[in-house]
Formats: C-alpha cells, structure tokens, sequence
C-alpha cells in the first residue's frame, strides 16, 4: 500500500470511507490523520509480528527497560521516514490536496515524561529497533501526560494534558494480557511441606491491561513493542463501593508525577511504580517461560533494565516470584535476580534520591516489605563481617535507615550494573556519592555516557541540514552517526560554510515566524539566537542567564557608548507545581521580557523571549533555529544533560560549565570550538565540603552584580512589589547555593567572547561545523550499543 504513490493515493481514498465512516469529499483533516495512523499501523503489523516470531524462534537473550517516563512526542513522520514511505506519503497525499505537515497537527504529543529521564527512554527505544537489537520498553499509558504550560500574567498557569482526547492511533490494547496487581492486605506465613509459604489475603487488586505500541526501527524490519500498561477495575470481586472503587483504581495510570517536591499523592506514586513492576514482570515472566520453562537460566536470556529507582521494586518483586511462586531457596533466588536486573542512576542530587517511608511502604506492599527487610539484613549481616563494628559504614549504605527504604541503596545491591551517564557524574558517583557501595561493589560500576536519537534531532528535526549533509558525504550518516567527522574536510570550504549559514538563517526565519505567532514579539533573525530550554531548577542556572540579561539591559540604559551584538534570548521551561522557588524564576523571565521588549532604546539590540509549553514538538522548531547552546549547570549537578547534545548536532556553539557531558562535548570539538566558563565539579565540591564562599562579597565588590541583585527588590519591576524577595534572598540570605554570583563574571566575559566570535561570520560557522562533524558520537545508537555489548549481552 506504501510502494508507489498511486498505489498509496488509491488505498487512502477507499481507507477514508473506511476508517472515518464518511466520503473523502466530506472527511476532515482529522480524518486524514486518523486513516493514515491506521495505514501505517497496519503496514508495520507484518513486521512486528514476524519480529516477535523471530525473537520466540531464536530463544536469544531480551532486554526489557522498565521506565516510569517516556517522552515520546509525535510519532507520525518518524514512523514514515524510518520506514523509508515518507516521500510516497507526502507526493501522494499533496496530488489529493492534502499537507502531510498540516495533518502532523493533529497528532498529539505523547508527553509521558518530565525532562530528560523520559526523553532518553524515547531515543533508547529508537535506537534499539534500529539495531536491530532485541529490547522492549515497558511503561505506564499515563491519561494525563506532563501538564500543559500556560503563561497567565507571566505565572505559570497548569492545566491538565489531554493527549488521548482523540485516541492513540499507535496502540493496541491487548485486553486477553492483562495482569492483577495486588495492594494492601496482611501477609500470613504457614508451613507447608516443610517449608514456609507465604499467602497475600485481603489485598485490593488493580487490573492492568497492556497497550501495545509498535517501536519502528531505521531501514530495517525490525519492530519491538513500547508496553504501556493501563490501570483499570478488577472485574471480582463486586465491591461493595464500585464507584470509589473504580475512581482508586483509575487513579493509578492517571496522572504522570511532575517530580514528587510535594507530599501529597507520595501513596499514588509507590503505586504506580510497583504496578509498573509487577505488571511487567509477570509479563516478562510469562513469555520466558513459554520459550525456556525453568527460570533458573532466567538471567541468561532476560536482563531487566531499570530506569533510575522508580522501578527498582522489580527487584524485591523477583525474589517473590522466584520464591513464593517458584519454590526457589533464598540464595538461588538472590542470584538469580542479582544477575537478572541493571540499573542506571540520573543524578547524585541528595534532594532527588528516592526514599520510601516505611509507614507508607509497609502496608501498602507487605509482602513485598518483608522481602526488602530480609534483603537489608543479609546485606547488613555481611557488611558486619567484612567490616566487624564499623556501625557508622553500615548505617551510611544500610537498604532501611530512619524508618525510611533507600531506593538508590536496593538498587545497587540488588543489580549487577550500576551506570552513570557521563564520564564525570560516572566518578562522582564512584568517588563520591556512592562511594562507600563502589568499595564493596567496584565491579559492578560503569559509564554509559548519554545520547539522542540523531534521526528525530537532526534527520526529521533539520531537513534542510540533513539535506544538505546527505548531498554533502551520503546518506551513511543516518546509520552510522560517525559518518559526519567527514563533514570535517569542508571547514575551509567557504561556499560550504555560506551553505550551512543560510540554513541555519532559514530556521531561523521559520522559529521566528513562531515566536511572532505565539508572543506577538518580532524578532530580528540578524540577531544571535541565544537559547536555554530545559526543566526549570535552581541548579541549572536559568537565574544566571536572567542577571546576565539585566547587566545588558542596564549598559543599554546608561552607557551611551555601550555595544553589543544584538542578541535574542530564548527560554522554555516547565516548573513542577509545588516548586515554588522554580515558579519565581518563570515570573522574573517574563517581567525582564515585558521590560525589555517594550523599551524603544533597546530595540532590535535584545529580545527576551518565554516559549510556552516547551515539549518534544516545540524543541524540534527551537534546535535547529539556535545559534547559542545554554549549558550553564552548577558543575557536579547536571548528571548529563542531553539538550547540550541536540543542540551541538544542529550547529549551536555550547556557552557551558564543565558540567555533565558538556566535558566530553569539549573534548570532542577541542577547547577552541565550545565557550566554558566558571568553576570546576571539584572546585564546587570543595567549597561544599570546607566553606570559603561568600554571596555577599560578591555583591559587595562587583556593581554589576549589585545593580541587578538590588533591582530583584527595589522597585525596578512597576508592580511586581516583594515578588522576588525570595531569589534575592536566596542569593544573599542563604549564600547562594548554586554559585550564581560566583560564575556571574566569568560568564558575562565568555558572552562578551561569543558575541564578537559571532561578528566573524566564517570562524562562527567553522566552528558550528566543527560540532556538527563530531556530534556522531552522541547518537543513542553509539550509546545504546554499548549497553548491549557492556551491560546486556546481546545482539
Ligand atoms: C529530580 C528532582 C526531584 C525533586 C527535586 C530535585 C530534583 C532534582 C533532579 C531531579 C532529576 C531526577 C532524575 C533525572 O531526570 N535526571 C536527568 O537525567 C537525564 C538523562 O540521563 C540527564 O541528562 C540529566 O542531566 C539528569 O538531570
């Protein structure tokens, strides 16, 4: 039905009837999407049947990533370009009067993640079925995705996402599949046959019905399958209160948790996590035993991935299976299960470290509460042995301590990985952070350093790029990332360089026109696109970036002689809603733009510009169109980052700190191709550790600094009164914690360096290229392949 335009024109017009129930003369474009989805999804059942028949055949080893978070977007032009029909599609549709871009409209985005996490799972996946490697994401079908961002009078406003107000074209539902989760109830043990058994009564169970959505990959036949699982009312027992029943129950895959910052709806999220577990493994479980029986050998033919702590119970709930259900002994089972799940770890933020309540945990999941109590006190047993009255180490690495379970701590002793995502949150984490687990485990720890999907960032995101990229060295690059060190030989090629300067211009233009249409604010695409997107976070500096803003703003208004090369500042970020501090920051962008917008003597100089509801589909526009990476993390904090990555494979030059993978991308271009500036991870480390900084001294020695710090509170914003006392007080008040006023002068001289780098047309787009050439090493492809040969062993 895909292999020739004709062909493709005549099956969509007889789908149309028959999908939407209506005549193409009367269809709407909705009706359009909805045939198509249904087309595509149609044409890849073939191979994503014979995919799973292949992987039943062969009995090889799966890999299984259980994630709470998948940040999918749009799925329709990926899904046509890597099926290789999107030319088929968009001729035939245009020849019918149909726009292929129009109908990607009215594909929502699947937003069933936070940040980064989520969007890494999404390129994981994409590089799994493009390997042909034989790895399936398991996940929670979220009702309400990340919440939609509104800007009310510069506050963020939240309002409930509703992606599957119309469906989800993608999926499947396999009803027949579906799995009971029990919660609650009391645990009693009896002996039987000499053994102790253990029975779960009176729990409240939860039905979850699997959602199937294909996971197609680049050129290839292989499909594998994205399980989101849906909560739903069990059918038996009649409850005596059906509808606060059916209410609780739904409840559970309602809603995605945007951080946990407030303790409200802390029940819901152990919830989801062991549903998302449990759910999965008995899945999981059910399919091994159909090819290999015995789950002795489980962990030569399954390894569970686990993305971050949020599924780590799969570890207690394996011990259960293996023992309860598999009369397996305590010992095997351990091993077993030990040898069966890897683990990576997001951040050595101690905020963010998950940590469980046992007044919570305990009767929500008794049996599984007995299972971690009995893995703790092994483990607390051997330390004792190893390390005989050294209370002081077991209490630092014990799995239960002040009454809390300690998710990271599980995770790590119950796992044979433990992955960092860049080289230097890989050391803090060894030499740091988790130390103490690396003295007793140096095996297990590993750096897998993130990466992006290069064909949604660069291959559909960038077609201009990706055109000319193509023309320029083949189309390899699409499949083999590292390819594009071939663009290096062009560096000195001025017709090459004037090529990628006009594309770069074009998207512009085209973000531009999107910014015009959704703030009414033109901005002059001359200008220096100077662009921070990522989740809102005090260490993530967004605040360093606004105070940079304000001194320009400031030499603009007094300093008649003062030039800058005209520049305009991007940001989209979502706060989470109970994180107040987050939401402080959004109004202080929007005040400083409503400012600096408004005032005639800045004209076209600067623009500061808040996109709304920045998502996959918006970051798609704002990547391609920047010129300025913002990378500007307190150092030791961002874990990876992989915005910085999506940005270096369109051509931005990184302004960053020696954070995350900032680093390897400075190793990869060399230090004359990326602009850092500011302390070290371990300079920041050592100022946490022994003291020596002082905010105030800053502020007191630096007018830049005290001019912009003062405005925060001294009737500089008309209107705003004491609205951001509690910025200038964590400044000044709690000594500014993420060393803003620390870095503020190293970064106003790397942005004073940018700006006149940008003067020099040719050195700007050599050096673009430069990052474009060496960006292949952060596809997901290269990442993904070395968790299969390092941590999965398969092929
Ligand atoms: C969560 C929270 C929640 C409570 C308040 C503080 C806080 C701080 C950080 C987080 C993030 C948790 C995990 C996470 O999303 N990590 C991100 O993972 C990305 C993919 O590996 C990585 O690129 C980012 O650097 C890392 O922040």
């Amino acid at each position: 039905m895909f292999s020739s335009k004709n062909g493709f024109k005549k099956t969509f017009l007889k789908r149309v009837e028959m999908v939407c129930g209506t005549s193409f003369a009367e269809s709407t474009e909705r009706d359009h999407f909805q045939t198509l989805g249904n087309m595509i999804r149609e044409y890849v059942s073939n191979d994503w049947i014979k995919t799973n028949e292949h992987y039943r055949e062969t009995k090889g080893k799966q890999v299984y990533y259980l994630s709470i978070e998948y940040l999918l977007g749009k799925l329709l032009r990926q899904n046509l370009i890597n099926l290789g029909i999107e030319n088929v599609v968009q001729e035939g549709l245009g020849e019918l009067g149909i726009d292929l871009s129009e109908l990607e409209e009215f594909e929502a985005d699947a937003g069933l993640g936070n940040g980064g996490l989520g969007r890494l799972a999404a390129c994981f996946l994409d590089s799994l079925a493009s390997l042909n490697l034989p790895g399936h994401g398991y996940g929670i079908r979220y009702k309400h995705g990340l919440f939609e961002q509104k800007i009310v009078d510069g506050y963020q406003v939240e309002l409930p996402e509703q992606w599957l107000r119309s469906g989800n074209v993608w999926e499947i539902r396999k009803a027949d599949l579906a799995v009971k989760i029990p919660f609650w109830g009391k645990v009693e043990a009896k002996m039987e046959n000499g053994r102790l058994q253990f029975q779960h009564l009176n729990a409240e169970t939860i039905t979850a019905v699997p959602h199937d959505m294909p996971v197609v990959g680049y050129n290839t036949d292989t499909v594998n399958t994205l399980r989101l699982w849906n909560a739903e009312p069990s059918q038996f027992p009649i409850h005596h209160d059906i509808l606060r029943y059916k209410r609780e129950t739904e409840s559970v895959s309602e809603f995605l948790y945007p951080d946990d910052t407030h303790d409200e709806g802390k029940i819901l999220r152990l919830k989801q996590q062991y549903f998302l577990v449990s759910a999965s493994l008995q899945s999981i479980i059910k399919s091994y035993r159909q090819q290999h029986g015995n789950l002795a050998q489980l962990h030569e033919y399954v390894c569970i991935h686990i993305n971050d702590t949020h599924p780590v119970l799969a570890i207690p709930e394996l011990m259960r299976i293996l023992i309860d259900e598999e009369s397996f002994e305590w010992d095997e089972a351990w091993n077993i299960t030990k040898n069966t799940i890897s683990y990576t770890n997001h951040t050595t933020l101690t905020e963010a470290l998950e940590k469980w309540p046992l007044r919570i945990f305990r009767p929500l999941l008794p049996r599984i509460y007995m299972i971690v109590e009995e893995i703790n006190e092994r483990f607390c047993k051997e330390l004792w042995e190893r390390y005989p009255g050294d209370w002081d180490r077991i209490a630092k690495v014990a799995i239960i301590a002040d009454d809390q379970v300690k998710m990271a701590h599980l995770a790590i002793v119950g796992s044979f990985s433990v992955n960092g995502v860049a080289k230097l949150h890989t050391e803090i984490l060894k030499n740091r952070e988790m130390s103490q687990f690396y003295q007793l485990f140096p095996e297990k720890f590993n750096n897998k350093t993130n990466g992006i999907a290069h064909r949604r960032w660069l291959l559909k995101a960038n077609p201009k790029l990706s055109g000319l990229i193509s023309e320029t060295i083949g189309t390899n690059w699409t499949q083999a990332p590292n390819e594009l060190v071939r663009l290096s030989e062009y560096e000195n090629n001025t017709s090459f360089l004037e090529r990628l300067a006009k594309i770069k211009k074009d998207n512009k233009e085209r973000l531009a026109d999107v910014i015009h249409e959704k703030t009414g604010v033109a901005v002059d695409t001359n200008s220096i696109f100077d662009v921070q997107v990522k989740r809102l976070h005090a260490y993530k500096r967004q605040l360093l970036n606004v105070l940079h803003i304000m001194y320009l703003y400031n030499q603009i208004k007094e300093d008649s002689s003062f030039s800058m090369v005209p520049r305009v500042f991007i940001f989209g970020a979502k706060a989470s809603p109970g994180y107040y501090y987050a939401k402080k920051i959004i109004k202080l962008i929007n005040t400083v733009a409503e400012k600096v917008n408004h005032d005639p003597k800045v004209g076209d100089r600067m623009k500061v510009i808040f996109m709304e509801n920045y998502r996959v589909s918006l970051a798609e526009k704002i990547f391609p169109a920047a010129d300025v990476s913002e990378q500007i993390s307190t150092a030791s904090k961002e874990a990876s980052g992989t915005g910085n990555m999506k940005f270096m494979i369109n051509g931005a030059l990184t302004v960053g700190t020696l954070d995350g993978a900032n680093i390897e991308i400075r190793e990869l271009v060399g230090d004359s191709n990326i602009f850092t500036f500011g302390l070290t991870a371990d300079e920041v480390l050592h100022h946490y550790q022994h003291g020596g900084y002082q905010s105030l001294e800053y502020y007191h020695h630096d007018w830049r600094i005290r001019q912009a710090v003062d405005q925060l509170v001294n009737g500089f914003f008309p209107g705003v009164y004491n609205e951001f006392e509690p910025i200038f007080d964590s400044l000044l008040e709690e000594n500014d914690q993420y060393f803003v006023l620390k870095d503020f002068a190293s970064y106003v001289d790397i942005q004073k360096v940018i700006g006149n780098t940008f003067m020099d047309p040719i050195k700007w787009q050599k050096m673009s290229l430069a990052n474009i050439a060496n960006a292949g090493y952060f596809s997901s492809d290269r990442t993904i392949q070395e968790y299969a040969d390092d941590i999965w062993g398969i092929k």
